[in-house]
């Protein structure tokens, strides 16, 4: 068994491409952190069904989100790469955590909240309610001590580290209690049209998400129309300056350079310089991921066969953890 530190983080396959946020955010922490620790990633297709995708899309989503994973980075020789409901325990570890959490606690998670205030409750699935109980079971199940994830998940880990101490205390010591693995720069990459709301894959209109699988003159165009303001000078203010602060991180975030760094490349240039140069970053950036991307995509067996590997070592974990939780229960083992 391996001595290093574990990881696990996932992603929702909801849509054709992952954005600027779900990279500077989560997966460029999950590739960095795949070579220093046991790291587990999954897409997490089962989370994804609180969007009710449409099934033919949901196939083809699912697997060019495991495609782009491995293009941004992830090397399933280094980790395990898998899908979600190839490991039944997620399902079956959820339901202790169901069983665990209050229906107060529940209801305070603000996503839940957010995510329900804009369907309505005659439009919101029960599964919108738990899936931070699916969530925490992913997190449990692989004995996680870190959670990469962008800071919009971070009371999702409060709720997990607090399920986790409760089922330890009440039962037996089973769980980790895992520790959000959160950056402080680039932790939430926000809107490019509304630079005081996240970046998000449901957001109403596209044309403030950074797709990596969109081609460079769609990126380009967006970056260039990003809202800013009045001003003239390239300077770090979230409170006055959001859009220009925003493209400063994405800026530093891609080419490793601290703010100050990032200022000074734009001193005494004017905002439509400033533009041009973060567009020409993101692009250059996505360029060869995406081109990775879609030859990958091209075999899809080649795919399969390491969802398969990644399945199988992923499964051989949680269904041990499965296994001390039930116990520790009283559940009776199958005869
Ligand atoms: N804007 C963001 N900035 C930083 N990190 C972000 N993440 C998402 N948006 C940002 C991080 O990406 C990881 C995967 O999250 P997910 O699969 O839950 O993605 P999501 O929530 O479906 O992404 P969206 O775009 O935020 O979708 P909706 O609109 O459905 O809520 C997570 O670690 C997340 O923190």
């Amino acid at each position: 068994m391996s001595t290093k530190d574990r990881v696990l983080s996932g992603i929702q396959p909801t849509h054709d491409s992952f954005h600027l946020g779900n990279y500077l955010g989560a997966v460029k922490q999950w590739v960095e952190l795949q070579d220093s620790h046991d790291a587990f990633y999954c897409v997490v297709d089962l989370h994804a069904l609180t969007t009710s995708p449409d099934p033919t899309k949901f196939r083809k989503q699912t697997l060019a989100s495991v495609a782009q994973l491995i293009a941004l980075g992830l090397d399933p020789e280094q980790c395990t790469l898998f899908i979600q409901s190839h490991v039944p325990a997620h399902n079956q570890l959820a339901w202790v955590m169901e069983c665990l959490a209050g229906f107060g606690e529940a209801s305070r998670m603000t996503q839940f909240k957010d995510k329900s205030a804009k369907s309505g409750a005659d439009r919101t699935v029960v599964g919108l309610f738990t899936y931070p109980m699916l969530m925490a079971a992913d997190i449990l199940l692989y004995q996680a001590h870190q959670v990469p994830v962008g800071e919009d998940q971070r009371q999702h880990i409060e709720l997990t580290r607090d399920l986790a101490q409760r089922f330890n205390t009440t039962y037996k010591e089973i769980f980790t209690i895992p520790s959000g693995y959160i950056l402080k720069a680039g932790a939430k990459i926000y809107d490019l049209q509304d630079p005081t709301s996240k970046m998000s894959k449901s957001a109403e209109s596209p044309n403030g998400i950074i797709d990596l699988m969109d081609a460079p003159e769609i990126n380009t165009k967006k970056i260039k129309s990003a809202v800013t303001d009045t001003e003239r000078e390239v300077k770090f203010d979230e409170k006055n300056k959001a859009g220009i602060s925003n493209l400063l991180t994405i800026y530093g975030a891609l080419t490793n350079k601290s703010i100050a760094e990032s200022e000074k490349d734009f001193e005494g240039k004017g905002y439509g310089d400033f533009k041009t140069g973060v567009a020409e970053v993101v692009v250059e950036f996505f360029r060869p991921i995406r081109a990775k991307a879609l030859e990958l995509l091209e075999d899809p067996t080649h795919l399969n066969k390491i969802l398969k590997i990644g399945a199988e070592k992923a499964g051989a974990v949680a269904e041990k953890t499965l296994k001390d939780t039930y116990d520790a229960m009283g559940i009776i083992p199958r005869a």
